[in-house]
């Protein structure tokens, strides 16, 4: 897996593949209406923790299931809290996961993360996927994000980039369970979303 996306362009970033400016401007802007077509399906929400603290990212998702948490803990559903079904991934998106993965199969869930302000994400590794053997693939739009990523064990050693609007990251094989995170958002760094912020898509198999 990953030769032909290796040939297109990416680097190491700890153990991701990073595709710097991956997306051109308008491509960028495409993937923006998409966004708002989904969030007018789905509207953001503010998941909480399963401890009633509320998260500072705003979150929604595409596909046939979305990421949720609540007091009952994280999860997988295929509804929005709202009741309705998630809206379909659209194919822009898709075509991104076909484009630097292997592409054995399609992704069954895009989740939206919107950061605003001080939101950030703390160091965490994702795991509530059924097999966790399927690639991850994140696309950054909006605000510059101080991310963070390091080992499979919380205390390993991190590094730290800035992902800026445009950019893909790909983790894989032993980068899939790695502890990574956002730390901040440089709010004014990127025009592209009108009300400031950014964008972060991640595209999993979820099972
Ligand atoms: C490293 N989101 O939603 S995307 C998340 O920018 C999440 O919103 C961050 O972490 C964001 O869970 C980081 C980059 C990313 C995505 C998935 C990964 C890095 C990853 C899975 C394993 C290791
Ligand atoms: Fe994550």
């Amino acid at each position: 897996m990953g030769d032909e996306a290796n040939r297109a362009g990416s680097v190491p970033l700890g153990p991701a593949r990073y595709f710097p400016a991956f997306l051109d401007v308008a491509s960028q802007r495409a993937l923006v209406e998409d966004v708002r077509s989904v969030v007018a399906a789905a509207p953001f929400i503010r998941p909480e923790t399963r401890w009633g603290k509320p998260m500072s990212v705003r979150m929604t998702s595409a596909g046939a299931v979305g990421w949720v948490s609540d007091r009952r803990g994280y999860r997988y559903e295929p509804a929005h809290p709202s009741g309705s079904p998630w809206p379909a991934v659209p194919q822009r998106i898709l075509d991104i996961w076909g484009a630097v993965t292997a592409n054995a199969r399609d992704p069954d869930t895009c989740l939206i993360n919107y950061y605003y302000g001080t939101a950030r994400m703390g160091l965490h590794q994702d795991k509530d996927e059924a097999e966790l053997t399927w690639p991850v693939v994140s696309v950054s739009l909006g605000d510059d994000a101080l991310f963070r990523i390091g080992g499979t064990d919380r205390k390993d050693k991190t590094v730290s980039h800035w992902l800026t609007s445009g950019d893909v990251v790909v983790l894989e094989g032993a980068g899939r369970l790695a502890f990574h995170g956002i730390d901040r958002v440089r709010p004014g760094s990127s025009s592209l979303l009108p009300n400031g912020g950014r964008i972060n898509l991640t595209l999993r198999v979820a099972g």
